[in-house]
C-alpha cells in the first residue's frame, strides 16, 4: 500500500492527481476484498462506489459538506477515506467499526442508516437546517437504484423540488437491488442509460426544439405537443426534471475525471440537482462482478476462488420456509408469495421458481406490499408476505389499518427475528411482538425449531385471519422433518416437560435455551423444572399459563425480543387481569437499549439469553 495507509482525513487526498487516485482506488479495492473476506460484509456495493466516493471527497469538504448514504451498506470506502483505515479490519466485529454510517463513529457520518430509501429525506432535513442557520454548504444524498423503488425518496423529492437552495442527489445506478432491480423506475433508468443524447441538458434540448419552425396557429399547437414528446425522448432524466431537479448524466461511475467534472459543475448550485451515475456492482473483483447478489452481503470467503466459507449443512429457517410454502402452494392455488426486494433473503425465490405468476416482488416497498396483500386477501387470495422483522417496522400502519382493521387474512412471515449479529442495531429483529401484539385480531407466533415452522406456516394459512410468524436468522436446529405437515390449534402452548417448582415458559428460539437451562438446573439444583413451548404470544394459552403460574414458585418467561411490550409483558398482563401475584414472574429478554453489532452468540450471552445466564437468574431468584 502506497497511499491508503497515509490517509487520515479526506484532506489528504485533495492534492492527488488522477493517476495517483487510480492507484489509491486499487489499494482501496484490495483492502475491501481482504477485510470482507475475513469479516463478511457488503462487498459488491462498496466495490461499485470506489471512484464515486473518491470523487465525492475530492470535490466536497466533509464534515462541512454533508454526505448521506442510503442504506449505508456502501459507506466502507467513505470510512477508509475519513480516518478509519486503521480500524477498518474491525468492521462489523463486536466493539469495532459498524458496517453502516454512524454519527457516534465519525463527524463525517452525517446521518445513520441501515434501512433503505431514507437518504433524500435526511438530506432535505440537513439542507433545511443549514438554510435556517443562513449557512452555505453542500448536502449530498447518495441513493441506489434499488433504494429508489421505495416510496420515501419521492415524498422527499416532491417536498424539495424547485427549492432555491442546494441539494444534490447522486443516483448510483447499477441495475441491481440485492437481486436484479424491478419495477417501472428500473425500466425508466434503463432507457435513460441507453439514450444516445444523454449529454444534452434539458435547456439544450429546449433550444433545439425552439428552432422547429411553426406554421399557422393549429400547427403551432401541434408543434408544441410534438416538442413535448420530443423532449421526453431526448432528455433522459426528464422525470426528475419534472419533479424540480436538474438532471445530469448518465455519467460513467468508474471514470474519475468525468465524475469530478460533473460534481464540480453541480457543487454550490442553489437548486436541487440529480446526478445519474452508472456503476458496476462488484467492480474490480471477478467473483463479485459475476455474482453481485451473492457478494451483496457475503460471509467470510476465499479470495482466490470466491467460495463462501463455513456454510452450515443444517437447512436454514429461510429455506425451510421457502420449501414449505412451495409445497403448500401446490395444494392451494390461492396462495401468493410477496417479497419486498428480498426474494433470496426470504426464501420466496423457491416459491417463485414454481409459481412465477403467483409471486410478486414489489421492490423495497414494504408499505405497498402490505396494503396490496390486504386487498388480495380480501379478494379471495392467501397472501404470504415474507419480510424481515426489522423491515416490517416501516409498514406498521398498513398492518394495522389495512390488514387488521379489515380482518384480512394475510400471513406475515418475519425472517431474521431476534438478534441477527454483525449488521447490528439497524437489523436486529427485536421489536415485532411489541409492534404487532397490541393490534386487535392479530395472531403472533414463533416456532421452537424449523420443523414447527412448517406446521405454523400451514396453520397460519388456515386460521383465516391476520397472522404473524417470526423465526430467527440462519440454520435451524437440525431436527427431523415430520410429514405430513400439521395444523396446530390456535393459541395452544406445548408442555414439553412437566416438572416442579420452576416453570420455564419460552417462545421461539428460546425454547431450546429453556431445555438446556432445565437440564442444568436439574443437575445443579436437584429438581426438574417444567418447560413449556408457548408457541403463541397472541392469543396466549391462558389456561396453561395460569395453571403453571399458580403452581410454580417462579415463572420464567423467555424471549429473544425486547422486554418492553413483549411476551413476558403479555404474561404479566394476563396475571394482572386474573388478580394473580406477578412477583413470581421473572422476564428474560432484552432490556431497554439497542443491541450493538457482533457475533450472535456473544450478543445473546451479553444480553443474558444463554442457558447459563438463565440458570444464574433462577438461582438468584430462588434465594
Ligand atoms: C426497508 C429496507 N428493506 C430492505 C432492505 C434490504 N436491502 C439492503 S440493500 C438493498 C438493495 C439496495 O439496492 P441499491 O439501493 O440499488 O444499492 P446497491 O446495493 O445496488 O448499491 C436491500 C433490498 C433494507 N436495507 N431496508
Amino acid at each position: 500500500m502506497q497511499y491508503l495507509q497515509n490517509i487520515k482525513s479526506p484532506k489528504d487526498i485533495k492534492q492527488m492527481k488522477v493517476p495517483e487516485l487510480k492507484q489509491l482506488a486499487q489499494e482501496i479495492r484490495q483492502e475491501l476484498i481482504q477485510v470482507v473476506s475475513q469479516n463478511g460484509g457488503h462487498l459488491a456495493p462498496n466495490l461499485g462506489v470506489v471512484e464515486l466516493t473518491l470523487a465525492l471527497h475530492m470535490v466536497f469538504d466533509t464534515p462541512d459538506d454533508k454526505i448521506v448514504w442510503d442504506v449505508g451498506h456502501q459507506a466502507y470506502v467513505h470510512k477508509l477515506l475519513t480516518g478509519r483505515y486503521e480500524q477498518f479490519h474491525t468492521v462489523r466485529t463486536h466493539g469495532g467499526l459498524s458496517g453502516f454510517p454512524k454519527r457516534s463513529e465519525s463527524e463525517h457520518d452525517a446521518f445513520g442508516a441501515g434501512h433503505s430509501s431514507t437518504s433524500i429525506s435526511a438530506a432535505v432535513g440537513l439542507a433545511k437546517a443549514r438554510d435556517l442557520r443562513g449557512e452555505k454548504s453542500n448536502v449530498i444524498a447518495v441513493i441506489g437504484d434499488g433504494a429508489l423503488t421505495g416510496g420515501m425518496p419521492y415524498e422527499a423529492m416532491l417536498n424539495a423540488g424547485n427549492n432555491k437552495s442546494n441539494l444534490i442527489v447522486i443516483l448510483n445506478d447499477n441495475e441491481m437491488s440485492i437481486d436484479p432491480n424491478v419495477g417501472g423506475m428500473a425500466e425508466y433508468l434503463s432507457r435513460a442509460r441507453s439514450n444516445p443524447s444523454y449529454n444534452k441538458s434539458k435547456e439544450e434540448v429546449e433550444d433545439l426544439l425552439k428552432k422547429i419552425p411553426a406554421i399557422g396557429d393549429k400547427m403551432l399547437k401541434a408543434a408544441d405537443k410534438l416538442k413535448d414528446s420530443l423532449k421526453y425522448m431526448l432528455v433522459p432524466g426528464v422525470l426528475f426534471e419534472e419533479l424540480g431537479f436538474s438532471y445530469y448524466g448518465p455519467v460513467n461511475g468508474h471514470d474519475l475525471s468525468a465524475l469530478m467534472t460533473v460534481l464540480e459543475n453541480v457543487k454550490n448550485m442553489n437548486s436541487p440537482v440529480l446526478v445519474h451515475v452508472v456503476t458496476r456492482k462488484g467492480n474490480g473483483y471477478g467473483p463479485a462482478e459475476k455474482n453481485p447478489d451473492l457478494f451483496h452481503g457475503v460471509g467470510a470467503f476465499d479470495i482466490a476462488t470466491g467460495q463462501v466459507k463455513n456454510k452450515s449443512a443444517v437447512p436454514t429457517y429461510t429455506s425451510v420456509f421457502g420449501k414449505t410454502l412451495t409445497a403448500l402452494g401446490k395444494e392451494d392455488d390461492r396462495i401468493v408469495g410477496i417479497t419486498a426486494a428480498m426474494g433470496k433473503g426470504t426464501g420466496i425465490n423457491l416459491f417463485q421458481e414454481q409459481f412465477p405468476q403467483r409471486t410478486i416482488d414489489v421492490g423495497i416497498a414494504e408499505e405497498h406490499a402490505v396494503t396490496m396483500a390486504a386487498a388480495m386477501a380480501l379478494d379471495g387470495y392467501k397472501p404470504v408476505v415474507a419480510i424481515y422483522s426489522t423491515f416490517l417496522q416501516r409498514a406498521y400502519d398498513q398492518v394495522l389499518h389495512d390488514v387488521a382493521l379489515q380482518n384480512a387474512p394475510v400471513v406475515f412471515c418475519l425472517d431474521r427475528a431476534g438478534i441477527v449479529g454483525d449488521d447490528g442495531p439497524t437489523h436486529h429483529g427485536l421489536f415485532d411482538f411489541s409492534y404487532l401484539r397490541h393490534i386487535p385480531g392479530m395472531v403472533c407466533m414463533a416456532p421452537k425449531d424449523e420443523n414447527e415452522l412448517r406446521h405454523m406456516l400451514n396453520s397460519a394459512l388456515k386460521y383465516n385471519r391476520p397472522v404473524s410468524l417470526r423465526y430467527p436468522r440462519g440454520a435451524g436446529l437440525g431436527v427431523s422433518i415430520e410429514e405430513p405437515v400439521q395444523e396446530l390449534p390456535l393459541g395452544k402452548a406445548e408442555v414439553l416437560k412437566q416438572g416442579s417448582r420452576v416453570t420455564l415458559l419460552a417462545i421461539g428460539s428460546m425454547v431450546e435455551v429453556a431445555k438446556q437451562a432445565a437440564e442444568k438446573i436439574e443437575a445443579e439444583l436437584g429438581f426438574a423444572p417444567t418447560v413449556i413451548n408457548a408457541r403463541f404470544v397472541k392469543p396466549l394459552d391462558e389456561e396453561t399459563i395460569l395453571a403453571h403460574a399458580e403452581n410454580s414458585e417462579l415463572l420464567v418467561t423467555m424471549e429473544e425480543h425486547m422486554l418492553e411490550g413483549g411476551f413476558g409483558s403479555a404474561v404479566l398482563e394476563l396475571l394482572n387481569q386474573n388478580s394473580m401475584d406477578s412477583r413470581r414472574v421473572v422476564r428474560i429478554g432484552i432490556g431497554d437499549e439497542f443491541v450493538p453489532h457482533g457475533k450472535t452468540e456473544l450478543l445473546k450471552q451479553l444480553a443474558g439469553l444463554d442457558a447459563d445466564s438463565v440458570v444464574a437468574k433462577v438461582k438468584e431468584k430462588l434465594k
